[in-house]
């Protein structure tokens, strides 16, 4: 799939052989770290078939598939810098990868590269899973200072690699404030290990505060592994809330998202930990692939109404309740909302969370779904859903099926609008309609191309919608200094540059 948009494989990379595997198997201590279709020649190890990789040759979406022969899955930061120094000197080409959630294509080989992933990281945090994360704070107190729909499957390092947004980023902030250090393997000769404010590292660790000199860490926090293969990452936990309020309200058009954003603002003020927002077409996807129940008892006047959830996290639930309650009370009676659920205990908070994180699942039930994660601000968001209908409608997309529906939702109060064209198929044709349209029409909105899902493969020569040259030349650079020999992701996250020579 999606050759249309695939850079042609680099001729200097090497092909990965029974030798190659053999200097993997020598540096890993657990047989289970490797997984090969490439046969032994002595039999010291056992072929894997095609389909063992699949997995991790595909993309969560089915979209972007690559074909490599080798998985790795190191337990040990030097089992990484071992592998990274190698692939360094025999100019292999890998493609780190976490729990293969991402949304751009990055975390699958495009071609043969090798499979680097953090699946098997014990002694280093990388690999640990966001959901089990939050499930060891818990008893403590505490809390991960990010939530997604993929938490059951991504790992924090691939967190920290695309700088993943979320649903509570609105209240905790970015990872670019919550990550204190991180520890990360180069990819050069001695695959250096680089640790930036660890605890039991090299230098500081785990300040909250710490100025001495650049701060490194920041370059690796949406990297997408491009600089190197992050291991390990020291993160701010938030106090868990003890009184936390979820309701769902339906407001008639888009304005009244505004409004009630507004309003929200300045009445809950520090206890709002989020805002999210649907259209009716990501409502009935939802409870139609889910099986959900409405939460609404009306159904919403001409058939259309806008959804937006809202999260409260506090320390004094009777308090938290009186704000709710007042807002919700003065939003009603101005008639800014017609209808609203407000979560009676844990069940129900669930249930209603669902309702917006089965999204991105529920369109990859219905079809093929062509994703666009867009910022700009709130006021020009549902205009831009509107102007792709009209577009599809124009182009006939609609009525000959290509297309089956158009779905808005996001994080309002992060300004990051999501689109879901949801497609019978993968299709040349519908991708021509929207791109670079989608991106033109972001730009005159001056937003960004990408809130929080990054660039991959999706949007590498797409970059200049967002950057100036000079900002992508610098990028560059930097990505030089740290990969010389361009082994690390080839042809993604920056439009490559083809005249500077790569290391020889
Ligand atoms: P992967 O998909 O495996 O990799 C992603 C990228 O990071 C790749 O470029 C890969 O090469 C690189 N990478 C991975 N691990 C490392 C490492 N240790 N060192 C260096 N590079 C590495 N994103 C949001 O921002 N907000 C959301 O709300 C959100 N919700 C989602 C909901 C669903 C259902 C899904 C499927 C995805 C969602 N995402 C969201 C996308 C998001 O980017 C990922 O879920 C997550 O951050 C990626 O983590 P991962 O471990 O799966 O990384
Ligand atoms: C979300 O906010 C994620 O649910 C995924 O960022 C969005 O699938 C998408 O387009
Ligand atoms: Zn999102």
């Amino acid at each position: 799939a999606r050759s249309a948009e695939r850079p042609a494989r680099r001729p200097d990379f090497k092909k990965l052989d029974a030798d190659d595997v053999a200097y993997f198997k020598s540096v890993l201590s657990s047989p289970s770290s490797l997984v090969t279709t490439i046969p032994s020649p002595d039999g010291s190890w056992q072929t894997a078939s095609e389909d063992d990789l699949v997995g991790y040759n595909v993309d969560w979406m089915d979209k972007y598939k690559g074909n490599s022969p080798v998985l790795l899955k190191p337990k040990t930061t030097d089992e990484v810098s071992k592998i990274l120094a190698y692939c360094y000197k025999k100019r292999i080409a890998v493609v780190p990868q976490g729990g293969n959630t991402g949304l751009v294509g990055g975390g699958v080989p495009l071609y043969d590269e090798l499979i680097l992933s953090t699946e098997g990281i014990l002694t280093a945090d990388a690999g640990c899973i966001l959901e089990n994360l939050s499930t060891f704070l818990h008893p403590k107190g505490y809390m991960m200072p990010l939530d997604l729909g993929a938490k059951g499957s991504c790992h924090i390092g691939g967190n920290v690699a695309t700088n993943a947004g979320g649903l509570r980023l609105l209240r905790y902030g970015s990872l670019h404030g919550t990550v204190l250090g991180i520890e990360a393997v180069l990819p050069d000769e001695k695959g250096t290990v680089l640790s930036v404010n660890i605890p039991g590292g090299d230098g500081a660790g785990a300040l909250r505060k710490d100025n001495t000199g650049y701060d490194l860490k920041q370059l690796f926090i949406g990297s997408e592994g491009t600089l190197g293969v992050i291991t390990g990452v020291s993160i701010l936990t938030p106090r868990l809330p003890s009184a936390i309020n979820v309701a769902v309200l339906s407001v008639p058009d888009f304005k009244s998202v505004q409004t009630v954003f507004k309003e929200t603002r300045a009445q809950l003020g520090e206890i709002l930990s989020a805002f999210e927002f649907f259209d009716q077409e990501g409502l009935e996807m939802v409870l139609h692939h889910t099986g959900a129940k409405s939460p609404f008892e009306t159904e919403p006047e001409n058939g259309r109404a806008f959804y937006v959830l809202i999260e409260t996290s506090g320390s004094n639930k009777d308090h938290d309740d009186e704000k709710l309650g007042g807002l919700l009370e003065s939003l009603l009676e101005n008639e800014t909302i017609t209808d609203g659920t407000l979560a009676q205990d844990e069940t129900q908070v669930q249930s209603l969370w669902s309702l917006r994180e089965s999204l991105p699942e529920a369109a990859g039930k219905m079809g093929r779904v062509y994703k666009y994660d867009l910022s700009m601000p709130v006021k020009d968001m549902y205009s831009l859903v509107e102007e792709a209908r009209e577009r599809f409608k124009e182009k006939g997309l609609d009525k000959d099926g290509s297309i089956k529906t158009t779905v808005g939702y996001g994080h309002i109060g992060d300004g990051n609008l999501h689109i879901n064209i949801v497609a019978k198929d993968w299709d040349e044709k519908v991708e021509k309609v929207i791109e670079p349209w989608i991106y033109e029409a972001t730009s005159k909105r001056n937003g960004s191309i990408s809130a929080e899902h990054g660039v991959g493969i999706m949007k590498s020569r797409a970059l200049h919608y967002s950057k100036t040259e000079a900002a992508i030349g610098v990028m560059q650079q930097i990505r030089r200094l740290f990969d010389p020999r361009g082994i690390l992701m080839p042809s993604k996250y920056l439009p490559m540059e083809s005249d500077a020579p790569f290391e020889q």
